[in-house]
């Protein structure tokens, strides 16, 4: 590649497989093997052959295929078509931010922010909406619509705008009243459903809510800031995380909202993979990282062997990278390097290492990574099986799913949080953008279940400790306060918490 500038495998592989081939594989349900065996076997080479095959029931006739592969390929296809793509919050992020200080570097800006989906923290975004106040309204959209990454201005108006950037993203621009930034706030970071209930509670109390203001009759009696408008309505103050209508309204009446957990309260980290499996950084540079950012403890999860595309460690690896630990931890001073690993779940639910290795680490973190489509029973019974083992500490990414990737594993959550509170074990949020699993249903889910979570950033690279905030957010949507999640604590206190045996 130094030489030519050009790696010879890559370029005859792309001259063998159709350019579109490759998209497909991004498709739910479709990965590299499976996309080979559609244009072995049925010479589809274009998404509108694909198309064309799942119509005519081709495809659930391949083996290893089915009914519902086929319907979410076609679900899939349709979906791209009609532009309801949405995108990782963590891909909104990298769009979003750059434009809003590019907005907010024009003349007379007072006050700017992303509202919507995007400052609920979900998960996808389908547009970012952008809220401004300024001195110029007019000069505000024309600085909008000259943004260098917009391709197509879809509409343009005095106080509103939308524009279509390079990266598809759609994004809408509100300019209003500093007298109303509050009350616009409030109605575009939504979501729907809690703006509705938001204004049948209005209504009940004779006032009127708009995103100019709350008003009774002609008078505004709120709109400059947030907290003026759920104070008005004999509310306090929500989180965005909070605002889906799952109870947050009649737990802000009650006084009783969450605490919600933030990065500050985030004492380290319990999931990350160095040189010696997947990741690409040496224990030691992950420790200095993540001591950098303030925090106590990492715990180093390399892959086991199991996972053997991953490198991953068997008990004789494993143990020398133990003794590199102790090694490591004689240089650091209030820090602490967690003798840990991603134990792999194999198929009968036993644990990838024996008892003698496993007994010589603090924690561990357990995941499946292979045998997704075991039957709902038997995935059950596999993980709790697995929990079983004294040695069992974490649940890994509980669920398995890649956003619009690849679906949850079928698993009876229930039975398994049922069993995990029986034993003592915990589950992980894990922070990767592309999994945020637990899902905030999910979190909500486990704490309704009296479960601990640990968020942990499963992080690859250095830079990927920053991951967190992604898992803080899902947490949070999930309402966990500080107490429901382990490593908001000292490692002395976490430790009493993992005793099993
Ligand atoms: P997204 O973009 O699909 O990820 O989700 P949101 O929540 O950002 O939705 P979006 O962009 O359509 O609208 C932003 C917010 O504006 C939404 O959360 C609530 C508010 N909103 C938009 N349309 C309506 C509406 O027809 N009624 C009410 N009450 N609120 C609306
Ligand atoms: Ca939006
Ligand atoms: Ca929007
Ligand atoms: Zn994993």
């Amino acid at each position: 590649i130094v030489e030519t500038n050009q790696l010879q495998v890559l370029e005859e592989a792309k001259r063998r497989v159709p350019a579109e081939l490759v998209e497909f594989a991004e498709l739910p349900g479709l990965g590299p093997k499976r996309v080979k065996i559609l244009h072995d076997q049925l010479g589809v080479r274009t998404l509108q052959d694909l198309e064309a095959a799942a119509r005519s029931g081709k495809i659930q006739e391949l083996a290893g295929f089915g009914v519902k592969t086929q319907e979410r390929i076609l679900d899939a296809i349709l979906q791209r078509g009609s532009g309801t793509k949405r995108v990782l919050l963590a891909a909104a992020e990298e769009v979003a931010e750059p434009f809003l200080a590019y907005l907010t570097e024009g003349k007379g800006v007072h006050k700017a922010m992303v509202a919507g989906s995007y400052r609920r923290r979900k998960e996808t975004i389908g547009d970012l909406d952008i809220l401004i106040t300024c001195d110029n309204a007019e000069a505000m959209m024309d600085r909008f619509v000259r943004y260098e990454p917009v391709v197509h201005v879809v509409s343009k108006g005095h106080t509103r705008s939308t524009v279509q950037l390079r990266s598809g993203l759609q994004v809408d621009l509100r300019v209003v009243p500093d007298e109303s930034y509050g009350a616009a706030l409030q109605y575009f970071t939504g979501s729907q459903a809690h703006n509705i209930a938001v204004r049948s509670l209005a209504g009940k109390l004779g006032l009127k809510i708009n995103e100019y203001g709350v008003f009774r009759g002609d008078r505004r009696v709120a709109g400059r800031t947030e907290e003026e408008v759920y104070h008005s309505l004999g509310l306090s103050y929500i989180e965005p995380e909070l605002r889906e209508n799952w109870g947050e309204i009649e737990a802000s009446q009650r006084g009783d909202l969450p605490r919600l957990v933030t990065l500050a309260d985030i004492r380290g980290d319990l999931h990350c993979h160095s040189l010696a499996s997947d990741g690409s950084a040496s224990i030691q540079d992950l420790a200095h990282a993540a001591q950098a950012k303030g925090y106590e403890y990492l715990a180093i999860t390399d892959h086991t062997q199991r996972v053997t595309i991953a490198n991953g460690l068997d008990a004789k690896r494993l143990a020398q990278q133990l003794d590199e630990i102790d090694r490591l931890n004689a240089q650091f001073q209030g820090f602490r390097i967690l003798k840990s690993a991603e134990v792999d779940i194999l198929e009968d639910g036993s644990l990838d290492l024996p008892t003698s290795i496993l007994q010589r680490l603090d924690i561990t973190v357990c995941s499946i990574h292979y045998q997704f489509h075991l039957s709902k029973t038997k995935q059950t019974e596999r993980v709790i099986r697995a929990m079983d083992n004294p040695y069992f500490h974490i649940w890994g990414h509980p669920t398995g799913r890649f956003l619009s990737k690849r679906d949850p594993y079928d698993i009876d959550m229930e039975r398994v949080l049922e069993a995990a509170r029986e034993r003592g074990c915990f589950l992980e949020v894990n922070a990767q953008p592309v999994r945020l699993d637990l899902s905030d249903v999910h979190c909500k889910m486990a704490k309704d279940f009296g479960i601990k979570v640990a968020i942990s950033s499963d992080a690859h690279r250095l830079s990927d400790l920053d991951l967190m905030r992604f898992g803080i957010g899902q947490a949070r949507r999930g309402w966990l306060e500080p107490q429901d999640v382990l490593n908001t604590r000292s490692w002395p206190e976490l430790k009493t918490l993992l005793k099993r045996v």
